[in-house]
């Protein structure tokens, strides 16, 4: 799951999302409907012009339903630009996709005039799932490399939709450290890359600000501690996260935050909420 991007990778990947770009009708661009920005490329922006963009709130099953709302609105008060929340393997929710893509690009999608869509985004998003689903069988390659052909494949969906088999491939910025400690809650980025107990702590003081109802119901834990140290001891001591002497193995525990929170037990949680982003900016002072 790790990814490790180098300057290489990402010029090339570049590269290919601006040459695939003059035949493109619709862009469909997935995030994570969890940290819609954290999981987005700003330059994406740049690279599609004018062109119109479907916004993919993928893994919708995850996220908090009112945090998504306010999200779609966000996004649909821009020009040019559609949002639907949904998952990706859900046959029914993916197949909206292609119907917007015909109110976007009214005038393709007719017999000579074939709709070119292609599915752009970070890596682990859902872009394969959502090819996947569109195409009706396994199709999409699986994994994270960058498209290898400048002339991707088409799959034919026979609507008059042509999707490229291989979606374009662009980077986070996890030069934003809360970006990248989002992205890392999510699972989007590798273990490897950052310190677990770290990323633990992030999410644990984000769900005593956010989400300290679903901390309680999940732990039973009816005093919340005031900071995530202590909430991360508190969780391993009632779950039996412990080590030599009967001190709680701090690793284990936050370990076991970071799966559960990820696996939805906790409920359906967004780590990221519309103007968010402004307020952090002033909160570093920048
Ligand atoms: N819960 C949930 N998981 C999803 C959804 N879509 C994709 N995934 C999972 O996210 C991971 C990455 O998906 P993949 O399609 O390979 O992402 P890609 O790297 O963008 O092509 C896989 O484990 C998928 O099963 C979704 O809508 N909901
Ligand atoms: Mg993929």
């Amino acid at each position: 799951m790790s990814i490790e991007w180098y300057p290489g990778h990402m010029a090339k990947a570049k590269r290919q999302v601006i040459e695939a770009m003059p035949i493109i009708d619709v862009v469909v661009e997935v995030i994570d409907a969890r940290l819609p920005l954290s999981s987005a490329n700003p330059m994406l922006e740049k690279l599609r012009g004018v062109k119109p963009c479907i916004k993919v709130l993928n893994k919708n099953d995850l996220a908090d339903p009112l945090v998504t709302k306010a999200w779609v609105e966000y996004f649909e008060r821009q020009d040019n630009v559609r949002a639907i929340p949904l998952e990706a393997k859900h046959r029914k929710e993916a197949g909206q996709v292609p119907q917007l893509c015909r109110r976007l690009a009214p005038t393709r999608g007719v017999p000579g005039k074939t709709l070119r869509v292609m599915v752009i985004g970070i890596p682990n998003v859902g872009k394969s799932t959502l090819i996947n689903t569109l195409a009706g069988k396994k199709m999409a390659r699986v994994g994270d490399r960058p498209a290898i052909t400048t002339c991707p494949q088409q799959i034919d969906l026979r609507n008059g939709i042509h999707l490229a088999d291989t979606p374009g491939l662009l980077w986070p910025d996890i030069r934003n450290q809360n970006n990248a400690y989002r992205l890392a809650v999510s699972g989007a980025i590798g273990e490897s890359a950052m310190d677990y107990h770290d990323v633990a702590l992030f999410a644990a003081d984000y769900l005593l600000k956010r989400y300290a109802g679903r901390l309680t119901n999940r732990y039973k834990i009816e005093e919340l501690p005031d900071n995530a140290t202590a909430l991360i001891e508190e969780i391993g001591r009632r779950r039996g996260c412990l080590a030599a002497g009967g001190v709680v193995d701090r690793q284990r525990a936050a370990e076991l935050l970071l799966r559960e929170l990820r696996a939805g037990l906790l409920g359906r949680i967004s780590l990221e909420e519309p103007g968010q982003d402004v307020m952090e900016a002033l909160a570093a002072g920048e």
